[in-house]
């Protein structure tokens, strides 16, 4: 069957189509689609994914499939949190708010890796067309480093250093980030999240 992918978000576009990849389902974005983006109003993550993918899945009567996430720094009580997008202005500037960041983390005397902790959050959510809801959410901890290192993926990716690992997300493929082979899927919160939702929903084909 067809699904809808409920982003606008190109970065995050391109990990849904090589999560699903595998499953064989014909996806089709909101962005292509012409969808509107409707108005983020909820207050925690899961219920933001579930406004997207409610949103198309009545437009369209498709299956359709979100993702709302962000990035959460412990010594900033959490912020950006739900408002991770929203901190990039209308420019979409990630490097402005990866510098906003690092300038309160400063401010907070954020100087060893301990005062440094943070996490990345994806809550996925399908909507079907008869109102059904499937919801998980996952997260990947880490430290932020300063200055950002690389310029693959999106977002705050190149600030990100998962635990474990020596690179940061703004330094993998987007295949080490999900966590493919030799280890199988579960790095990034993307790719962990996913992992519940195809235990619930999808079958490999
Ligand atoms: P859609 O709502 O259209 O999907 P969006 O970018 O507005 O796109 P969110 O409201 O969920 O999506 O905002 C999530 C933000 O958190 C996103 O813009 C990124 O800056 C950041 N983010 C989420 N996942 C990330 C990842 O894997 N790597 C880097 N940054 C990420």
């Amino acid at each position: 069957g067809k699904l809808v992918i409920a982003t606008h978000n190109p970065g995050k576009l391109a990990e849904m189509k090589e999560l699903l990849a595998p499953y064989g389902i014909e996806a089709v974005s909101a962005g292509e689609l012409g969808l509107p983006e409707p108005e983020e109003t909820g207050n925690d993550f899961r219920s933001n994914a579930a406004i997207k993918a409610i949103a198309a899945a009545q437009a369209t009567k498709l299956p359709s499939f979100a993702d709302d996430s962000g990035i959460v720094v412990d010594a900033l009580d959490g912020a950006p949190g739900i408002y991770s997008a929203r901190w990039a202005g209308p420019a979409k500037d990630f490097n402005a708010a990866m510098a906003q960041i690092e300038r309160l983390l400063q401010e907070r005397g954020a100087a060893t890796p301990d005062r440094r902790r943070a996490h990345f959050v994806s809550a996925l959510c399908v909507a079907w067309p008869d109102d059904h809801l499937e919801e998980v959410e996952a997260r990947v901890d880490g430290t932020l480093v300063w200055p950002p290192r690389g310029t693959a993926g999106f977002g705050y990716d190149p600030m990100f250093l998962p635990d474990g690992h020596d690179r940061t997300f703004g330094e993998m493929t987007s295949i080490e980030k999900h966590g493919l082979p030799p280890h199988g899927l579960g790095l990034s919160h993307r790719a962990r999240a996913f992992v519940k939702l195809a235990e619930i929903c999808l079958e490999p084909r």
